[in-house]
């Protein structure tokens, strides 16, 4: 049976991929490195420290641990100014029907997001009372695609992590998921997450039966 569906954040209920990108194009271009939608992407699912690193080593450029750490904070505090801005208006369409699928069928409903920001998205998003346990991401060990974070949920659910599935729309997600021995349920292109069990493009095609029909095979 399922017992729980464990979500990403970024790119699966809502796109914040896309303020994270202002937020590091900012930084680039202080630092006089090109940084576009290209390189976002790669980005995504990656945490912080690891984001820093690919645009520093894209510019060839080496930089000490206290300039390593304010570059971050500078990074952060853009974001946090953007999300500020984040509303329920924000959330992906197909979100909330899924959610009340799930509550219907007694599964309850986690968060795995690699971000430090994600409590206070999910509070912006007004969906923060829908989930029954929203993972730290800074009291894991290792990110994305390490399995930390969906078994410290799973954990956290008080649920074993074989009878969990994850949905996520990012490769390092999705391997994330499968190293955590979930069943994986990838949101966009099925050419590119082809480690995933099942793929829907987007959260509207989302559909509950449909996944437990695939899960219980
Ligand atoms: P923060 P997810 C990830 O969220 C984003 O996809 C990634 O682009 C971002 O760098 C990471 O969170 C860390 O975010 O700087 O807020 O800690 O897709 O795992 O929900
Ligand atoms: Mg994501």
């Amino acid at each position: 049976t399922t017992d729980a569906v464990i979500f990403d954040l970024d790119g699966v209920l809502t796109d914040t991929a896309e303020l994270h990108f202002i937020a590091w194009q900012a930084i680039a271009n202080k630092l006089n490195i090109t940084f576009d939608k290209e390189d976002n992407e790669k980005l995504k699912g990656v945490d912080r420290e690891n984001s820093l690193k690919y645009i520093l080593a894209k510019g060839n450029l080496a930089v000490g641990t206290a300039k390593f750490e304010q570059l971050l904070k500078e990074k952060n505090d853009q974001y946090l100014t953007l999300i500020n801005e984040v509303n329920p208006s924000h959330l992906f369409d197909g979100v909330l029907s899924c959610f009340a699928a799930l509550k219907k069928s007694n599964v309850k409903i986690g968060l795995a997001s690699a971000s430090k920001n994600a409590s206070l998205v999910i509070s912006k998003l007004g969906i923060e009372h829908l989930f029954d346990f929203i993972g730290d991401a800074a009291s894991v060990a290792n990110s994305k695609p390490a399995p930390d974070i969906f078994l410290s949920v799973a954990h956290g659910l008080n649920v074993l992590p074989k009878n969990c599935i994850g949905v996520e729309d990012a490769v390092a997600g999705v391997r994330a998921i499968k190293s955590a021995n979930m069943f994986a349920v990838g949101i966009g292109d099925n050419q590119i997450l082809t480690q995933a069990d099942l793929v829907f493009p987007s959260m509207s095609e989302f559909d509950f039966n449909q996944v437990e029909t695939a899960f219980l095979l």
